[in-house]
């Protein structure tokens, strides 16, 4: 899989996906990641990405043609040219699974006070936004998006890593799980559990992560 990052700030990538799993991705193969800044497609000799709002307004907005520029560069046909910001549609465990099946990935990092309405228009396939909070740029969404994707292309995970059933994916949060030792500083581990009853643990499981989703998350329910 290839992904195309198009950004102001390159340098906040260098770190979070030189590391761990995605490092490990990137040396099999499995993704092609380039960093893309988005002042290189600027040609004035201030290399301006941004201007201030038609119609008066605070903060300013980056201006379409330097994106425009990139995305001619850096899109084929079928890739999927995907804006982060904080009015995208919101990123889920469902987005990502639809992603790990596209072939290029090209992600574009809002920053200032957002983007020019054409490139909306225009050049956009989706919007996405990882949560409602407000970032100083979309360079962290884009990372975010990044790893949660990559995660699931075949090959990504080792064995041990894939084996774990992870919440999301059965559509509700996981059940309290314990290691040794069964007790510690006097709070003990569920009966059950130590049971060796496989039937009632998972009945206990299922009972537990029904309550919690309830409790913490009913709007999965
Ligand atoms: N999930 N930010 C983008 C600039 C901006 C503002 C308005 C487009 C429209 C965010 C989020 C997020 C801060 C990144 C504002 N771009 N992005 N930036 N939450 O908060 O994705």
């Amino acid at each position: 899989m290839k992904i195309a990052v198009l950004t102001l700030f390159p340098g906040m990538f260098a770190g979070p996906l030189d590391e761990s799993i995605i490092k490990r991705a990137r040396a099999k193969g499995l993704l092609e990641l380039s960093i893309h800044n988005l002042r290189d497609y600027a040609h004035d000799r201030h290399r301006t990405v941004d201007d201030r709002p038609f119609g008066g307004g605070p903060g300013m907005l980056l201006k379409p043609e330097p994106i425009f520029e990139a995305v001619e560069k850096l899109a084929r046909e079928s890739t999927r040219v995907i804006l982060l910001s904080p009015i995208g549609r919101a990123f889920h465990q469902a987005i990502a699974r639809e992603l790990a099946d596209a072939e290029d990935l090209l992600l574009i990092s809002g920053h200032y006070e957002g983007f020019d309405e054409r490139v909306r228009e225009k050049l956009a396939d989706d919007e996405l936004s990882i949560g409602d909070y407000v970032l100083t740029n979309g360079a962290l969404p884009a990372m975010v998006v990044i790893d949660a994707v990559m995660r699931l292309v075949p090959g990504v995970l080792g064995d041990d890593e894939s084996a774990h059933e992870e919440s999301f994916s059965h559509g509700l949060l996981e059940y309290p799980q314990y290691t040794r030792p069964a007790e510690f500083c006097g709070m003990k581990v569920p009966e059950v559990l130590l049971s060796g009853n496989h039937a009632e643990i998972a009945k206990w499981r299922a009972a537990q992560a029904r309550l919690r989703t309830q409790e913490r998350r009913p709007d999965l329910l």
